[in-house]
């Protein structure tokens, strides 16, 4: 009999640096808004409402803390020298790009930052975390060593977690993390099936139009070190990739038996299933939800960001939760299709729509702004409890992005030097409130 587990959420709380420098090719908003102006404090308290809100359906909630930005240390590692303004100032003239790149608020997309086997799943009954290299792209590349910090803050009991290393920084083994693992169960604490997405095959050369960023490789590997029971490996769609979905979890999302997914997310659907039938088998009858090209076209998949919800289990409530962005309403095909799913007396009871739009600017949606980390109640009590999400900590959290963040922030404006001092100056007064301790950030143990 497995101990009762709930599925937390560990979000990525947005950091002082959050702009539209149009740094992801592939990833067609990040595209479509370079250059404009972004408010970092207004993508902070959407954030915030957002782990308010499933904080309040009964989810535990945690927080993650941004990274330390512009990135000095890594500017100085690409042979910029001097004191820090010289490196800033240096680097914006001779490489803007890299420079950009260092300056982004990236850490955010908490999906990305690592991929979770529960403890249920794994072979030695402990939670398993693999950080992400996010090695698609340079900006984002920069994340995994502080994201290991963070998971190791945050789970600091060895006993109950393994915080592994990130997978070697090569690209036969990229890893964008939980933005392309769904895990299946009937229920948490149950037995599941673990679902890992890949673009592409490390030994084959890869013709999609945009880049397809994780690798068959890199799936296998964390299974592999995670001891995965039941791990199930699929192809993302080609297709969805050349249509602007960079990860999986811009198509589809699942939790308990439900996999609800749009008709391109999968390159063989039908083996998809037969393959988690078969690993589910003697534990659950999954659901599969598909939508399709009919009912809706990938690109308003793309636009709408509809697969980019939370699917949450509320405790008490007998079906399922989308959470989904508000951009959904704005898109009559989209809104239809989410106001008519609870019809279809599926698994999906209810849907719920969540402003996060300038976290959608760059193309992260609800779902990209969380990791999930499915725990029983020992986990839960053995998580650093300065980082958990309470009404105390919102109200501090408000205040501090009020005083702290800027309101307009140009791709420009992340030259000025002074956004490094305010930046650190907001981040060290955060180590303080989550409980991080004194030396959570490289300008704090220099
Ligand atoms: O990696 N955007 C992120 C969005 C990540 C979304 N995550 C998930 N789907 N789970 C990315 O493409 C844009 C930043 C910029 O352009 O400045 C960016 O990195």
């Amino acid at each position: 009999m497995n101990a009762p587990a709930l599925e937390a959420n560990a979000d990525g709380l947005v950091g002082p640096t959050h702009s539209f420098a149009g740094l992801a090719p592939g990833n067609l908003a990040s595209e479509a808004n370079r250059g404009r102006a972004s408010n970092p404090r207004a993508a902070l308290f959407e954030g915030l409402a957002k782990m308010a809100r499933l904080a309040e359906l009964g989810l535990p909630q945690f927080v993650l803390p941004p990274h330390e930005r512009p990135a000095v240390w890594a500017l100085r590692r690409i042979g910029f020298e001097g004191d820090e303004a010289q490196v800033l100032e240096r680097a914006w003239r001779e490489a803007p790009a890299l420079a950009a790149a260092a300056s982004s608020a990236s850490s955010m997309w908490a999906a990305n930052a690592a991929t979770v086997t529960p403890s249920a799943d794994s072979g030695d009954g402990r939670v398993h975390l693999t950080p992400a290299n996010l090695l698609s792209h340079p900006h984002r590349a920069l994340e995994a060593g502080q994201t290991t910090r963070s998971l190791q803050v945050l789970f600091p009991d060895r006993e109950r977690f393994v915080v592994h290393d990130a997978l070697p920084a090569q690209p036969h083994f990229a890893d964008e993390g939980a933005a392309n693992h769904v895990r299946l169960s009937a229920d948490q604490g149950e037995p599941g099936v673990e679902l890992l997405v890949w673009g592409r095959e490390a030994y084959q050369p890869w013709t999609g139009r945009f880049p397809a960023r994780q690798t068959r490789e890199a799936a296998e590997a964390i299974a592999r070190r995670h001891g995965s029971r039941r791990p199930v490996f699929a192809q993302q769609g080609r297709r969805a990739i050349d249509g602007g979905a960079f990860h999986n979890d811009v198509v589809s999302v699942g939790t308990r038996t439900c996999l609800f997914h749009h008709e391109s997310a999968f390159e063989d659907t039908a083996r998809v299933y037969d393959d988690v039938r078969r690993a589910a088998d003697g534990l659950f009858e999954p659901v599969f939800l598909e939508v399709t090209e009919e009912e809706l076209p990938l690109t308003d998949v793309i636009s709408s960001y509809l697969f980019n919800s939370m699917l949450v289990q509320p405790p008490g409530e007998d079906r399922l939760v989308l959470v989904a962005p508000a951009e959904t309403c704005e898109q009559l095909g989209p809104y239809r299709l989410a106001k008519a799913l609870p019809g279809r007396n599926g698994p999906i009871g209810r849907v719920e729509f969540i402003d996060v739009r300038q976290s959608m600017s760059n193309g992260g949606g609800p779902a990209c702004l969380r990791l999930r980390v499915v725990l029983t109640q020992a986990e839960l009590d053995a998580a650093n409890s300065g980082q958990r999400f309470t009404a105390a900590l919102h109200a501090a959290l408000r205040d501090w992005g009020e005083r702290r963040y800027r309101e307009v922030l140009t791709p420009d404006d992340l030259r000025d030097p002074q956004l490094l001092e305010e930046s650190r100056t907001a981040l060290d007064e955060l180590t303080g409130m989550l409980g991080l301790g004194s030396d959570f950030y490289p300008f704090q143990r220099a």
